[in-house]
């Protein structure tokens, strides 16, 4: 089926397994891919080749776990098989093929503007070309799929926008190939600060090492209360909207993006009253959306073969998808022999 004479418009978005998943990843794309899946075509893959982009971090059968991790998360987070084809990225090698001719199309300066690359390799001893060419392969995902929509947390969105000049770029060089894709951000939680530091964004990598920094999707009960009730406010102890400090901000928002109100709805139940109030109806909130997705994975891990089942099947219907998107690619870039 050809991009113009699909019945739905197409989502395409993944998270690496390169970490813990936490509330961020939940609100700014699980949550979102969610509620997607009866209005769009969707693709979800886990994309274990991005986690290899800080090699440092990766101990080989540490990253094959945790790509299942990351898989049976998506389903326990609702994401429906029936509806949504689930893959893993480096199990569809027109991903690794495309990248190779995206990254000779991306100029250089367009790559070492990134934020992500200047933050991650300021903060790495030696950085691997992949952390630069990340967003080829990113590219490459999305173009892939000839996605309309990429939904993602706000972080991503430069990513997203490269693609699509990258996409625009290739279509001037060798003729019109690629749809150009949007990013499609939440309204609220896309964002989410770290607990411990309401300056940084809530990240997998720095939740590794900070405990008190994420709300792990999959920690016990008992860590995630710590985490909220040690959370980062401000001086003062009562809820004054108006002036709130960002950890006072960011607590709200996690609030609302859970349970689907507007940060300005939340925080007047709270206005003038303690701290104290927020944050332990946040874990009474944070517990409910947890609990069950907590249990869902508990059942899923206990069925390595439906969830090797379910994946072969999204390797399977996106390799359909994808291949001839590559091969198309290629002829226009010139590859492979005349005939
Ligand atoms: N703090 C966040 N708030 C809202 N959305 C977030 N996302 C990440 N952090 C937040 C969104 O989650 C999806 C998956 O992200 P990723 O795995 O591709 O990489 P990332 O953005 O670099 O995520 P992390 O958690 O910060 O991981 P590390 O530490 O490994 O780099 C994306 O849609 C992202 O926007």
């Amino acid at each position: 089926m050809s991009g113009s004479d699909r019945r739905k418009l197409r989502v395409l978005s993944g998270v690496q397994p390169s970490g813990s998943l936490h509330i961020g990843n939940y609100l700014g794309a699980l949550v979102q891919w969610r509620d997607l899946q009866d209005t769009y075509e969707n693709f979800f893959c886990v994309v274990d080749m991005h986690a290899l982009t800080v090699p440092e971090n990766v101990r080989a059968a540490g990253l094959r776990e945790k790509t299942l991790e990351v898989a049976a998360l998506y389903l326990a987070s609702g994401i429906d098989p029936a509806r949504s084809t689930v893959f893993v990225q480096s199990e569809v090698s027109a991903h690794a093929e495309l990248a190779w001719v995206l990254t000779c199309v991306a100029p250089l300066g367009w790559l070492q503007r990134m934020t992500q690359f200047k933050t991650k390799s300021d903060a790495a001893s030696t950085v691997g070309s992949g952390l630069l060419t990340y967003p080829a392969l990113m590219a490459a995902d999305i173009l892939l799929y000839e996605a309309d929509q990429v939904p993602v947390g706000a972080d991503q969105k430069q990513h997203i926008e490269l693609a699509r000049d990258v996409a625009a770029r290739f279509n001037d060089l060798f003729g019109p190939t690629f749809k150009l894709p949007n990013p499609m951000i939440p309204p609220t939680g896309a964002r989410v600060m770290g607990l411990d530091d309401p300056a940084a964004k809530m990240s997998k990598s720095t939740g590794e090492k900070a405990p008190g920094h994420a709300i792990g999707l999959l920690d016990p009960p008992n860590v995630v209360k710590k985490a909220i009730m040690r959370a980062v406010t401000d001086t003062g102890s009562e809820l004054n909207w108006a002036e709130a400090s960002p950890g006072v901000k960011n607590l709200v928002t996690i609030f609302a993006a859970i349970t689907a109100e507007t940060p300005d709805a939340v925080a007047a139940r709270y206005e003038g009253r303690g701290y104290g109030y927020l944050k332990k109806d946040l874990v009474d909130v944070v517990e409910a959306a947890l609990t069950p997705l907590r249990a869902r994975y508990t059942e899923l891990r206990a069925d390595p073969t439906y969830l090797h089942g379910v994946l072969d099947a999204g390797a399977e219907r996106a390799r359909a998808v994808a291949d001839p998107v590559l091969a198309r690619a290629k002829v226009a870039a010139g590859l492979g022999r005349a005939r």
